[in-house]
C-alpha cells in the first residue's frame, strides 16, 4: 500500500475492527487519516497513533453533511488524493438490541438507517471528488442484514440497507474505476458489542458452528481490507465478502453447539 493515502471513519479504541484494518494498511506503507466522534476516541486514537507519528485526525459526526463537508476540505488540504475510505461506524438505541423487533420505535429506527447506512452514501459523495480510478471504498456489516440473528433487530434493517447502499454506489462509481465493498465480520468483542444481551453466548455459539472453530478478530478484517483496498481486488466490486472462519455458510453444523438433551 506504500504511496496509498486515505481516510478511516470509526476506530474506537485497540478492539475495534477498525483499528485491524487501519494497523494493516500502516504497517503496509499506506498514509492514513482518521476521523473521531467526541474528545475521548481522539485520545484513545493518540494513544495507539504513538507509534504511527504523522497521523491526521479530524473530528466528524458523519451524520451531519456539513462536518463530512469540512473533513473533506481538511484532508484534501493536508493530503491531497483519496485512495481508500473505510466507513467502520454505526449506532443504534441499545435499549432495542433485544426483544421483539416490531416494537421499535420510528425515532430509533431511523436514527439507526441515518447513522448506519446513508453516512456511507453521504461520505463517498464528499469524497468521491478526492478520488481517481483505482481507489476503493469499504465499509463494514453483518450476518444480520440478510438472516435473522436474535438481538440484531434494527441493525440489521440498517445493514440491509448498508449493503443495498454498497451495489448502487458501485453501480454509480465502477465507470470511474472506483470500487465499493464490504466486509461482513463475524461477531467481535469491541465497543459496539458491550452490553449487548447474550453476546458472550454469541461469540460462543459461533466459534463452536464455523468452520474454523474461531471467533473473528479485528486482523482477520485487516488481512481482507488491505485486498479489498489494495490493487489485488481490482477486478472486484460491490461485493460483500465475509470474514466469519466460514459462520455464514453453514446451516445445521456440529451438534454440540446446541443444548438438546
Ligand atoms: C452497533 C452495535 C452495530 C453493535 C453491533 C453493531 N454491529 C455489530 N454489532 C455487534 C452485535 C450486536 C448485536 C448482535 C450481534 C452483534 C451497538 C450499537 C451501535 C451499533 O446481535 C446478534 C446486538
Amino acid at each position: 500500500m506504500k504511496g496509498k493515502k486515505g481516510i478511516i471513519f470509526g476506530v474506537a479504541n485497540n478492539r475495534s475492527i477498525a483499528w485491524g484494518i487501519a494497523k494493516k494498511l500502516l504497517d503496509s506503507g499506506a498514509e492514513v487519516a482518521f476521523s473521531y466522534y467526541g474528545e475521548r476516541l481522539r485520545s484513545n486514537l493518540e494513544k495507539l497513533l504513538e507509534n504511527y507519528p504523522g497521523c491526521k485526525l479530524y473530528e466528524c459526526d458523519a451524520s451531519d453533511e456539513a462536518q463530512l463537508q469540512k473533513v473533506a476540505e481538511q484532508y484534501k488540504m493536508d493530503i491531497g488524493q483519496c485512495d481508500f475510505l473505510v466507513h467502520a461506524i454505526a449506532f443504534a438505541n441499545k435499549d432495542y438490541l433485544q426483544g421483539d423487533f416490531y416494537k421499535t420505535p420510528k425515532d430509533v429506527f431511523l436514527q439507526a438507517l441515518d447513522i448506519s447506512a446513508y453516512s456511507l452514501v453521504s461520505m463517498t459523495r464528499t469524497f468521491k471528488p478526492l478520488m481517481v480510478s483505482g481507489s476503493s471504498v469499504l465499509a463494514l456489516t453483518y450476518l444480520g442484514a440478510t438472516a435473522v440473528v436474535q438481538n440484531y433487530n434494527v441493525m440489521g434493517v440498517a445493514k440491509a440497507a448498508l449493503e443495498s447502499s454498497v451495489r448502487y454506489l458501485a453501480a454509480d462509481l465502477g465507470p470511474e474505476g472506483i470500487r465499493v465493498n464490504a466486509i461482513s465480520a463475524g461477531p467481535v468483542n469491541t465497543l459496539a458489542a458491550r452490553g449487548i444481551n447474550d453476546f458472550t453466548q454469541l461469540l460462543k455459539i459461533h466459534r463452536q458452528v464455523a468452520p474454523l472453530r474461531m471467533n473473528t478478530i479485528p486482523e482477520h478484517a485487516g488481512g481482507a481490507a488491505y485486498y479489498l483496498l489494495s490493487d489485488l481486488s481490482a477486478g472486484v466490486t460491490g461485493e460483500i465478502m465475509f470474514v466469519d472462519g466460514g459462520y455464514n455458510m453453514m446451516a445445521v453444523g456440529s451438534m454440540d453447539a446446541y443444548n438438546l438433551k
